[in-house]
């Protein structure tokens, strides 16, 4: 800054989050309301996660944004609204040392820079814009002082990107659809914190690092569009779904949560296939992936490892405890071995320490 300004900074880090009832559909895209409420565990800060650094001075003439290291594009109307939400809720800050004073009124005409790393490559296709967003608007919240908790900052985070909102918490949240059409009771809440459940082991196995072909947000509005399947699901399977997954995260009730999880990631796709033109996230690596662990399943009589898919080909497993994971992925490296081209990465860990 020139001499005589300040920057006042602040850096947040948000991990990304895997639903195990899948979001995907929205009954308006502005506000970004869903179909029907989702249900996902947020991961280990350390693997897969966003960091962001947003500094605020009078030096700086407009608004800007760095994404790894690459200047990009504010205009866009989601990180418009997630910069106007939180800049309405900014209260004063005072430093005595320094002497810095920023009334409330001030926040409105000071600019930003905001530079943001994920710890992840963004080609590897696995979602960014969840850490991204929810990282974006804590980190500003806690720049401009706001008050708000993190319910209310979760539903602003949801105006970045719908599965955002669900970053804001570890453990296990439920992103709730809400009823009203101004979307002030579409907000996150942790059903368990990150300490609930830690046998859980979380394996990414990475298909491909492509980007992928169809955007989720233009996706999900064909399938809205065109999808009979849809209005079903939405209405009749996940509302019922959401109470056994609720119950089996309470109980830590393997069995149950693996079979939600995987009928979920399977209607998921199928509503996607039952889009015009159909939309095809999985490709013959994640067949064989899902078959792999139904016949394991099947033959141990009880699930040991649940597999969850979202708007890619990569596989996301949830194995019941250290012991199966060590198992699964001897099974992956037998099917799959390193020197094919099949799976280009594993990604392993806990639910918590990746
Ligand atoms: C989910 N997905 O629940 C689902 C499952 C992908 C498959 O949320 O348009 O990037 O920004 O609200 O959040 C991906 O959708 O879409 C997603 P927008 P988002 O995790």
């Amino acid at each position: 800054a020139p001499e005589g300004q300040w920057v006042l900074m602040a850096t947040g880090r948000s991990p990304t989050n895997i639903a195990v009832i899948k979001y995907w559909g929205k009954r308006d895209e502005a506000l970004i309301l869903p179909v029907n409420d989702s249900i996902s565990v947020t991961l280990d800060p350390d693997h897969l996660s966003a960091t962001t650094t947003v500094a605020v001075s009078p030096s700086f003439p407009s608004d800007r944004m760095w994404l790894n290291g690459k200047e990009i594009s504010l205009s866009g109307g989601r990180f418009q609204s997630c910069l106007r939400e939180i800049r309405k809720r900014a209260c004063e800050f005072e430093d005595e040392k320094t002497g810095i004073k920023i009334k409330k009124e001030d926040w409105e005409k000071l600019h930003v820079h905001i530079a943001s790393y994920n710890n992840f490559p963004t080609a590897a296709g696995l979602a960014s814009s969840a850490a991204g967003f929810a990282c974006l608007v804590f980190t500003l919240g806690k720049l401009m002082n706001v008050k708000e908790d993190y319910g209310e900052l979760s539903s602003i985070a949801r105006q970045g990107s719908g599965s955002a909102c669900r970053s804001l918490y570890g453990g296990f949240v439920k992103w709730c659809m809400g009823k009203k059409d101004d979307g002030s009771d579409s907000f996150a809440v942790q059903l368990a914190d990150e300490t609930h459940w830690n046998d859980l082991v979380i394996i990414i196995a990475v298909v491909s690092s492509k980007q992928k072909e169809t955007s989720s947000t233009s996706g999900m509005r064909d399938t809205v569009e065109t999808s009979p399947l849809l209005q079903y699901r939405a209405q009749t399977v996940v509302p019922s779904r959401v109470l056994k997954m609720e119950e089996a995260i309470k109980n830590q009730d393997f069995e149950s949560f693996a079979k939600v999880t995987c009928a979920d990631s399977n209607q998921f796709h199928a509503v996607c296939l039952d889009t015009s033109p159909p939309i095809f996230y999985m490709n013959d690596t994640s067949h064989r992936i899902i078959s792999l662990v139904e016949k394991w399943n099947h033959s141990e009589g009880t699930p040991q490892v649940a597999y969850t898919f979202d708007a890619g080909p990569n596989a996301v497993l949830i194995a019941r405890n250290r012991k199966t994971a060590a198992l699964l992925l001897q099974k992956l490296m037998y099917y799959f071995p390193p020197q094919d081209k099949d799976l280009s990465s594993y990604l392993v860990g806990d639910k918590l320490i990746l």
